[in-house]
């Protein structure tokens, strides 16, 4: 039996990556990568959360507020739709709208294309209806009086069970999903698809798997396997979620014949094992049954071992007290699995930064002390399992550190030339907008469209918005961020005019 009690609440805490809202009395987590409303609602259910939706005017406004500081989106989906039954807008737990909070903007709901069903909340406050399958951010909630605290794995969610031997938790999945899937899913539990470590851990998931329900009313799925967290995605041999190779993961017993991918020529690049516990390859869209892992914080390792009284790991490694850790500034800019690579040869098992915002300042202050780069890799990618971001030992990113950076437009209806406007922008802290991918273009040429345009200067160039990139040196196209154009991830130049003047979009 799990024990558990609120104990939490009284310390207001969800999730690291949730913030709590008094005025509300609840917790809520700003989700930026867009989805559609269907894998909204759904992610929200993963972290153990609710698809948020205003339930009156004052959430709403809190809302808006907690909106505006963290993230400059405009648009986020709501946890509304009339998907249930057309025309009937109501709540992801069925209320109706009117119960809750319909304001809607002018002229709409409008049902466009007759393929609006789902709501979305606009940052000056009011709703609109949209197609479902459009792709916005969202934010998840949950209210502190329903957070139900696990005090023995040291988390909300009562699925996870203890285990004395392991000194962790673990949760059997019963419902069938495939490898990337399987590994988002723990993840979002702030967990990771489990690492078997020992012989001893092997045979208690083999135990855990044995007592599992595993009656499913989906029938497409492999049964006799559980997903585990280890795979080959890189073609770089067979690595743990954890950060390690498989061979250095304390258990390596395949099935007889296992891993029999090659051979039969299927691309069995994901990690399982039989339900007897040895390992085998499977593929990655195969479905299957799987367990995750939780870490409970260790006590202090009071481990003694000489070395750490002089506080020494290599004379090229700088010790730093608030974090009790060594780093080493590599000033050889590389590849990001070029630098993961580098750092583990020279023994220094994380490239990563520490777990505790409030010593960060230590480590920004020793990088600006040694080494004036503007930017440099960290360890944390979402390479395993796109959109779900963690570091190379398989921590969500919540659960470290998630600060992304704010961005922000401002469309200049005043024209100007392209050295003024660079000294516009500047003054406001800003810098001339530079195009990063194909979706920032989508969104620059949106906001054009909506922008007045009118001035009463005659005297400028129409048809052109001046962007961050020039070739002032006659060097080649550079941004003003200091790179190369071909490297700003957009460089598609408009057809005929191909490059005719500087900073011509
Ligand atoms: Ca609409
Ligand atoms: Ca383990
Ligand atoms: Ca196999």
């Amino acid at each position: 039996m799990t024990s558990f009690s609120n104990g939490q609440r009284d310390k207001k805490f969800f999730r690291k990556d949730y913030k709590y809202i008094e005025a509300t009395e609840s917790f809520y987590k700003m989700q930026t990568i867009p989805r559609t409303w269907k894998d909204a609602k759904q992610m929200c259910a993963l972290e153990g959360a609710r698809f948020f939706y205003p339930e009156d005017e004052k959430e709403a406004e809190a809302v808006l507020a907690f909106w505006k500081e963290t993230h400059p989106f405009d648009d986020i989906f709501i946890g509304i739709s009339d998907l249930v039954a057309k025309g009937v807008y109501e709540t992801i737990d069925g209320l109706p709208i009117g119960d809750v909070f319909d304001k809607w903007d002018g002229g709409e709901p409008n049902n466009g294309n007759d393929n609006e069903d789902c709501v979305v909340l606009k940052k000056h406050g009011k709703l609109h209806d949209y197609p479902c399958f459009h792709k916005f951010p969202f934010i998840c909630k949950k209210s502190l009086a329903t957070v139900q605290w696990n005090q023995e794995c040291n988390m909300a969610n009562l699925d996870y069970k203890f285990n004395k031997e392991q000194s962790r938790c673990y949760k059997f999945h019963s419902k069938p999903y495939n490898w990337p899937e399987a590994h988002a899913v723990c993840n979002a539990e702030q967990s990771y698809l489990a690492v078997i470590n020992s012989q001893a851990e092997a045979e208690h998931l083999v135990a855990l798997t044995a007592l599992a329900p595993k009656y499913t009313v989906n029938k497409d799925f492999q049964s006799g396997v559980v997903l585990l967290g280890f795979h080959n995605r890189q073609d770089e041999g067979w690595e743990t979620v954890r950060g390690s190779l498989l061979e250095d993961s304390g258990y390596t017993t395949w099935a007889n014949g296992q891993p029999d991918g090659v051979q039969r020529g299927v691309d069995e690049r994901c990690g399982s094992m039989f339900y007897n516990g040895h390992l085998n390859d499977i593929e990655c869209d195969k479905k299957a049954f799987f367990i995750c892992e939780h870490e409970v914080p260790a006590d202090i390792d009071d481990r003694n071992d000489g070395q750490r009284d002089k506080k020494f790991f290599r004379k090229d490694y700088k010790y730093i007290e608030a974090t009790e850790s060594f780093y080493k500034m590599q000033t050889i800019p590389r590849t990001w699995k070029d630098a993961k690579q580098m750092c583990a040869l020279e023994g220094a098992s994380v490239f990563s930064i520490p777990k505790m915002r409030k010593k960060l300042k230590q480590c920004w202050r020793f990088w600006k002390e040694t080494h004036p780069f503007d930017d440099i890799f960290i360890g944390i990618s979402d390479l395993v399992a796109k959109g779900v971001y963690e570091t190379i030992d398989g921590l969500p990113i919540g659960d470290v550190f998630d600060k992304w950076d704010g961005v922000c437009y401002k469309f200049h209806s005043k024209p100007y030339n392209w050295p003024e406007a660079h000294a516009v922008c500047n003054a406001e802290q800003s810098y001339l907008a530079v195009i990063n991918s194909q979706a920032e273009a989508e969104h620059l040429v949106a906001l054009t469209a909506l922008a007045p345009k009118y001035t009463v200067n005659k005297d400028f160039q129409s048809g052109v918005v001046l962007l961050g990139f020039h070739n002032r040196q006659d060097e080649g196209w550079e941004t003003v961020r200091g790179s190369l154009l071909e490297d700003s991830g957009y460089t598609t130049w408009a057809k005929r005019s191909n490059p005719m003047g500087y900073n011509v979009a």
